[in-house]
């Protein structure tokens, strides 16, 4: 899948496509057993009882199937259409959500820099769990940034509740539909029960100046394991996405991993001399 100049010019402007059915419904499927898998086996999912959200890392780097997403044309079309096709995957996050998520941007990085491509693995509406945006609100000129406007206060501030926040949209899902956004968009989701099936791939530009770079080390000194102080046991990423790498998709892993590196050396992989 290539993104059209249409569809380039509209996540400028709006910070977010959706892609209704990127997926067939068999690699549908094949999607949701493997998150099902890596969330019972390696997230925790096994002890979820609803009363908090369930959450794990690196949801695609856990079996050789999901980490296969990273190499699908249509992602990479996707991704690449967005963020150029040199893009590094910055890991993600695994989820059973409980309860709403408020409105928050990911980032402020006040430009393209970093985008999410969310997977969301049921049917979701309106006003049970569907993905909230304000459209524009990435931009640092919006009112709600210029203004300082605290959108989950809309009640007391405007007497709407934040989930009719005006000029927010709904992005209705089924599962196999894809939307990708700025990282400095606003977003949400309100009513969506207690466990709402969702993972996330993180993605930002490759860095290539002096600017960009200090950009990636400050986003990877946040947004990676060792920020979390998560061990992986090969740094910025589970070893399964390395191992099973081809050319191609290493290119999209190795500049995280030499940063992540060079921010957390006590967490990098160990790497075994023979003899
Ligand atoms: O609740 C949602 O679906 C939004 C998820 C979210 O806030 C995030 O991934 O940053």
């Amino acid at each position: 899948m290539q993104l059209s100049e249409e569809q380039k010019k509209f996540f400028q402007t709006f910070g977010y496509l959706a892609i209704p059915q990127l997926f067939s419904e068999a690699e549908t499927e094949q999607i949701i057993d493997g998150f099902e898998w890596s969330i019972q086996n390696c997230g925790g999912g096994k002890e979820h009882d609803g009363t908090s959200r369930t959450m794990f890392g690196g949801p695609i780097e856990h079996s050789p199937e999901m980490c296969a997403l990273l190499d699908h044309p249509s992602i990479k079309g996707l991704i690449g259409g967005v963020l150029g096709e040199d893009f590094n995957y910055c890991s993600g996050d695994g989820n059973y959500y409980t309860g709403d998520t408020n409105w928050h941007p990911d980032g402020n990085w006040g430009q393209l820099f970093a985008a999410k491509i969310a997977f969301y693995l049921d049917p979701l509406t309106h006003k049970a769990g569907a993905l909230h945006v304000i459209p524009g609100s990435h931009r640092p000129d919006h009112f709600i940034r210029r203004e300082r406007i605290d959108v989950n206060n809309s009640m007391a501030l405007f007497g709407l509740p934040p989930s009719e926040f005006p000029g927010s949209i709904v992005i209705e899902s089924n599962p196999g539909d894809i939307a990708i956004f700025n990282h400095d968009l606003y977003h949400a989701s309100f009513g969506g029960g207690s466990r709402r099936r969702m993972f996330t791939m993180n993605c930002t530009r490759h860095a290539k100046t002096p600017e960009d770079l200090e950009t990636a080390r400050q986003y990877l000194s946040i947004h990676s394991p060792g920020g979390y102080n998560n061990k992986t046991g090969a740094g910025m990423f589970y070893p399964t996405i390395i191992d099973t790498a081809d050319d191609e998709r290493l290119m999209h892993l190795r500049q995280p991993i030499e940063i992540h590196d060079q921010l957390f050396p006590h967490l990098a992989r160990e790497v075994v001399q023979p003899g």
